[in-house]
């Protein structure tokens, strides 16, 4: 058996809302800290952090070696990136951009082993973290890794109930950045807003009519409570950065007099 914080399918499946951390700065050190942190998991932002798959690797190693899951969010939905994740150990990858079926589909079979995609073999640091032999590895991989696509375009919005039954996609998760900009033509970014919260709830549904985890990304307990409210259980919850930021600031008001 792989240790728990392998097996997110049946953390997400326990229901209760499932709230991670965010990593933009490239550092194994930082990592293994902010898997200490009192977050669910790590999620590795590789499309706009500063996280290239050479820092993933030990930032991978440093948040399973913290007992946590290891996530990421991909460069791009392109099909030699989430099983370069799996083999370095990650849970969870989840792809931005995520506009049409077929790009849901391509996904899928660069993230799952036959017979359900295509993944090519050679998870060995995958392997040794989680404590299994090849053949468990082989038999365990298409549940131990969960792959999401991102919804967040219009076009992704008009697609999302063929997107939502892509066979052995995990979960679906929404930009609230993009989606509100492209909503907007790119008036604002408004996470909140009122067609911003109707698509997400479109989402909610297409996710819930399929089986799928509804996920997004928060930022901060308001907008997370908001999205809960929703129906969303995975949640980015926040920036390593962000949390750097507000710390400082909570600091200097407490120390004017
Ligand atoms: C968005 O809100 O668009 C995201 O991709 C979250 O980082
Ligand atoms: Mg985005």
């Amino acid at each position: 058996m792989a240790a728990a914080h392998f097996d997110l399918r049946s953390r997400l499946a326990s229901g209760g809302p499932f709230l991670f951390s965010w990593m933009t700065a490239p550092s194994a050190a930082l990592a293994g800290q902010v898997a200490r942190l009192p977050f669910d998991g790590v999620c590795l932002d590789m499309q706009h952090g500063m996280i290239g798959f050479p820092d993933a690797v030990g930032m991978i190693a440093a948040i399973n070696a913290a007992g946590r899951p290891a996530l990421v969010r991909s460069l791009w939905n392109d099909a030699a990136t989430p099983g370069q994740c799996f083999d370095a150990g990650a849970s969870c990858v989840i792809a931005p951009m995520v506009n049409t079926r077929a790009q849901a589909e391509l996904l899928v079979r660069a993230a799952k082993y036959p017979p359900m995609g295509s993944r090519s073999w050679g998870g060995y640091t995958a392997q040794q973290a989680a404590g299994l032999s090849p053949a468990e590895y082989l038999r365990g991989a298409n549940r131990m890794t969960m792959v999401f696509a991102m919804i967040e375009t219009v076009e992704a919005l008009e697609n999302v109930e063929a997107i939502a039954a892509t066979p052995g996609l995990d979960g679906l998760f929404v930009g609230p950045s993009d989606l509100s900009i492209a909503l907007s033509s790119g008036a604002g970014i408004e996470k909140t807003g009122k067609h911003t919260l109707a698509a997400m709830a479109r989402v909610v549904a297409a996710a819930k009519a399929n089986g799928l985890v509804a996920g997004a990304f928060g930022g901060n307990a308001e907008v997370i409570k908001t999205y809960l409210g929703l129906g969303f259980t995975f949640l980015a919850a926040a920036v390593e950065v962000e949390l750097m930021q507000r710390g400082a600031a909570e600091l200097n008001k407490a120390l004017q007099v």
